[in-house]
């Protein structure tokens, strides 16, 4: 989403905290997560009154509750579906979404080409900690085989998706990644998203103490590097090239890619426009403009 254009305000990150408590567990990554939400919000001068924080089901998806902002806590995986509508209902406010691996993933898994492809003008902040942390330790979509989960005692059968291929190739028009313990990082790449007009996505790399014995922190650190200081963030081609991992695996951390589109609200708005405004909309002139 891009909130140039909004009101701003002068705020501490502290300022962004709601008077609900933070009942993650402790140790796991998203305390560093929500951190830097608060911080990417404090220093764009977001005015709360102009967010609208909407999330799906799952620990990652209970983050609008600890944010000063309007909200929606909707079913399971229908996060975008809701947020897309909001959007386009209130194209003047910022639109940010915040869920899991799962929640994205699996039984939401339908809806993220679609955000992707329409470049819907909102922010996607995706936790995965690689397992279903709210229903106590599942295997998702992004779990390593490695894991033993509840649902695999053995470990998994299948390969974890790929989900910043899986964004690139949709179109998302911001793709980033982050990790964690890294919130620095992480406050900055969603500060560019929620700067970015089109729909941004930023992928957060989290432990689970509780649920993960596998995705540890050591592990992540391992496993990311920085994207070279000379990628060209304009190329699709380099991008998917970094998002498919290096040689030893390692996984690109911060911003893959990013370029400018006509968003679906923009879009939508010249169709209205087109047919002489909202008032204007007659079946016979909609079937006359749509003759070759
Ligand atoms: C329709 C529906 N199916 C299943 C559930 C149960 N459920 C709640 S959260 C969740 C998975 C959450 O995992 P993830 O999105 O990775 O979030 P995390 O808790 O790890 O942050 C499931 C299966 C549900 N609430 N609704």
């Amino acid at each position: 989403m891009s909130v140039a254009a909004l009101h701003k305000v002068d705020l501490k990150p502290k300022d962004y905290k709601s008077e609900v408590s933070v009942v993650w567990c402790p140790g796991c990554g998203y305390h560093g997560i929500l951190n830097s939400i608060y911080r990417a919000l404090s220093e764009l001068g977001v005015d709360y009154s102009n967010l609208m924080a909407i999330s799906g089901i799952g620990c990652s998806s209970r983050t609008p509750y600890f944010i000063k902002s309007y909200k929606m806590h909707t079913l399971h995986g229908r996060a975008g579906p809701v947020a897309t509508g909001a959007q386009l209902a209130r194209p003047d406010l910022a639109v940010l979404v915040t869920g899991g691996d799962g929640d994205g993933y699996s039984i939401g898994g339908g809806h993220m080409p679609h955000m992707a492809r329409k470049n819907v003008n909102l922010t996607y902040v995706l936790y995965d900690n690689g397992i279903y942390g709210l229903t106590k330790g599942q295997y998702s979509p992004t779990s390593r085989p490695e894991l033993k989960a509840y649902t695999t005692p053995y470990g998994g059968p299948d390969e974890p998706l790929n989900p910043l291929l899986y964004m690139l190739t949709y179109g998302a028009t911001y793709v980033a990644q982050g990790f964690a313990g890294k919130p620095q990082i992480c406050a900055e790449l969603i500060k560019g998203a929620m700067e970015h007009k089109g729909f941004s996505y930023v992928h957060i790399f989290s432990q689970c103490p509780t649920y993960n014995n596998i995705d540890t922190v050591e592990f992540y650190r391992e496993l990311v590097r920085d994207v070279p200081a000379d990628h060209d963030t304009s190329n699709l081609g380099a991008a998917m090239e970094l998002a498919r991992r290096d040689a030893e695996g390692h996984a690109p951390m911060g911003l893959l890619y990013k370029i400018d589109k006509p968003t679906l609200d923009e879009r939508l708005a010249a169709i209205v426009t087109k047919v002489g405004g909202h008032a204007g909309y007659d079946i016979n002139k909609i079937i006359d403009l749509a003759r070759p």
